[in-house]
């Protein structure tokens, strides 16, 4: 897709300020779809699985990947998609950040996913200003058979975060293949049930307001210097770029301190040999820890 307009950007974050959720086709040319596909066809080899044992909520044979900034450069075009980020602006407003990011690759037969909301994180009182903006990659058709997210439109209105114990009534995000879904983080949704025979192929890109706590710890996961050769836009959006006073080092951009504190940017990280073959023994140790 082409840069949009500000009509455009405007066009779509009304929408989710209305209905709580918008479409966008065509996000995802097809070659970067490819590209992002292959990349998860690898993290399969690397870390088999995903990063988090099998769980209720987190789906019995959906695979997450986290910590993907310190995977490979795609995921630096994926944060900084400029159509999301323009459209983002408007929903979360200056200095929005990212806030976390990964894959739903969910497997043939997962059910369908309590009906959640992605800034009961922050346990504010609604209604509340936008905290939180979900974005659904659609690698893979959503359909209602191979599990499309299920919203409930207009829910970013209603007085209470959702119940888990209740039934809601939701429509499946149905869309193309190489389509992006933002998700209002006040807006209920879950994955849906996948009755497919294949995978229904997703990333889940968080952003949040530049007040809020990112919900993955990003500042800490990548080195610091490897974090210095990353693109502006992306390192705004991390946290680099000083939001109405906060942010700053000496009070000012944290970027000049780092330089003078950590050396030239660099993407050498010795960790990075060792990340991959720590895989089975990170998922060995939370696996023991949640039967302690
Ligand atoms: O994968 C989906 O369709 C929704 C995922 C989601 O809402 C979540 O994991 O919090």
């Amino acid at each position: 897709m082409g840069k949009l307009t500000q009509d455009e950007a405007n066009q779509y974050a009304e929408a989710i300020e209305r209905d709580g959720y918008a479409i966008m086709e065509g996000a995802i040319p097809d070659d970067f779809r490819e590209e992002i596909c292959a990349e998860l066809d690898r993290l399969q080899q690397v870390r088999p699985g995903g990063d988090i044992p099998p769980g209720p909520f987190t789906g019995l044979v959906t695979r997450r990947w986290f910590d993907v900034l310190n995977d490979g450069e795609v995921w630096e075009r994926v944060a900084t998609h400029p159509g999301i980020l323009a459209v983002l602006e408007k929903v979360l407003g200056e200095g929005f950040l990212l806030s976390t990011m990964g894959s739903a690759v969910v497997g043939p037969g997962e059910k369908a996913q309590a009906i959640h909301v992605d800034d009961g994180v922050y346990q504010f009182p609604r209604p509340h200003p936008n905290l939180v903006c979900n974005t659904m990659w659609a690698l893979s058709d959503f359909t209602e058979e191979t599990g499309a997210t299920r919203v409930v439109p207009g829910s970013n209105h209603l007085p209470d975060d959702p119940d888990f114990s209740k039934d809601y009534e939701t429509v499946p995000v149905v869309m193309p293949a190489g389509s992006v879904a933002f998700v209002l983080g006040s807006c209920y949704h879950g994955a849906g049930h996948n009755q497919s025979n294949g995978d229904r192929v997703a990333l889940t890109i968080n952003y949040c307001n530049g007040s809020m706590r990112q919900q993955e710890n990003l500042m800490m996961s990548v080195h610091p210097s490897r974090m210095l050769t990353f693109p502006k836009a992306l390192q705004d959006i991390l946290g680099f770029k000083v939001c109405k006073g906060a942010g700053h080092m000496f009070a000012q951009d944290p970027r000049d301190e780092m330089v003078r504190h950590y050396g030239p940017p660099t993407a050498a990280d010795d960790y990075m040999d060792r990340r991959n073959a720590l895989h089975a023994e990170r998922l060995a140790a939370r696996q023991s820890k949640a039967r302690a």
